[in-house]
């Protein structure tokens, strides 16, 4: 889109977005960021933001909902900031990152969607401790339910889980506080990491790890840390034979190699962040992960 001769219209359905993501929890600096990098004008976006909002508080002056006139109002001041979101630094194209206590090697980067393949996260010992805690611990894998926010099992979901509580260990708090640091983000606003284990067969079909704002368990869901804004899935062993971590949006699979790990980020909870992504099947062997997702706020 060029903006510079197309007449962008604010529609009802644009005005209902907007307030939809508001309600699921997202600042109105994100919803104008995401608005922006989708093509619109950012005076207009700006003015689309706040006049939809307004409209929603009930305080709207002149207009009536529903109007789809095209506007050209002022960015007003205050609503331009960039989201904050979990990110690794890479404007100097690094090939290695200062994790703290630990060198980690940047292996390939997409920014469209954000996604950052990572060499030597963790060491060999650390995934097999992780590995040897988690096992006792696993049971086949549940969802959060979408309905009423609560968990369920799930088909496209094969795996056995298990959940550290953050912070639980020494083991488990030195790897937090690495990943805190590689993506700039609070370990406070880390979920507790999940270890899973997939056997010949069990896969994660595509999905999204963000909470769809449509679901009606969504609001109970954001109570405790907002939405998720980013994932991190870390590669414990190698299966001898598939067990990729697909995003078929961009077609990109990443191959599960021990101790690397996949970083992806999405400003906003909709598919047009791309970022899409599933466990492919195993083929040959068994696959272990560690997911770390991250959340806009402290995760309580
Ligand atoms: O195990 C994976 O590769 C995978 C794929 C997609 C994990 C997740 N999603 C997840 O834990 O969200
Ligand atoms: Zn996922």
């Amino acid at each position: 889109m060029t903006g510079d001769t197309m007449v962008q219209t604010i529609t009802p359905e644009l005005r209902r977005w907007i307030v939809e993501q508001t309600v699921a929890g997202f600042s109105p600096e994100s919803v104008l960021d995401a608005m922006v990098k989708v093509g619109w004008q950012p005076d207009l976006a700006a003015a689309a933001l706040e006049d939809s909002l307004r409209e929603h508080r009930g305080q709207r002056g002149g207009g009536r909902a529903g109007d789809a006139a095209p506007v050209a109002v002022p960015r007003s001041q205050g609503v331009a900031a960039a989201p904050r979101l979990p990110e690794i630094t890479l404007a100097q194209s690094p090939r290695c990152l200062d994790a703290g206590d630990r060198q980690v090697r940047v292996l390939a980067t997409l920014s469209q969607p954000r996604v950052v393949v990572l060499g030597g996260l963790l060491s060999d010992e650390e995934c097999e401790a992780l590995i040897a805690l988690a096992r006792p611990r696993l049971a086949r894998s549940l969802t959060v339910q979408t309905q009423t926010g609560g968990e369920e099992l799930n088909p496209d979901r094969t795996s056995n889980g298990m959940f550290f509580t953050r912070g639980e260990s020494e083991l488990v708090r030195r790897i937090e506080d690495r990943i805190a640091r590689l993506v700039n983000w609070p370990v406070e606003n880390g979920e507790g990491m999940q270890v899973l284990n997939y056997p010949v067969g069990a896969q994660y079909k595509p999905h999204y790890d963000y909470f769809d704002p449509a679901e009606p368990g969504t609001p109970t869901i954001l109570q405790r840390g907002g939405q998720r804004l980013a994932t991190l899935v870390m590669y414990l062993n190698e299966p001898a034979e598939g067990g990729g971590t697909t995003f078929p949006d961009v077609g990109l699979e990443v191959a599960p190699q021990r101790g690397n790990a996949v970083f992806f980020s999405y400003d906003r909870p909709s598919p047009t962040t791309r970022t899409l992504h599933g466990g492919a099947p195993v083929l040959q062997g068994e696959k272990w992960v560690a997911t770390k997702w991250l959340r806009e706020r402290e995760f309580i």
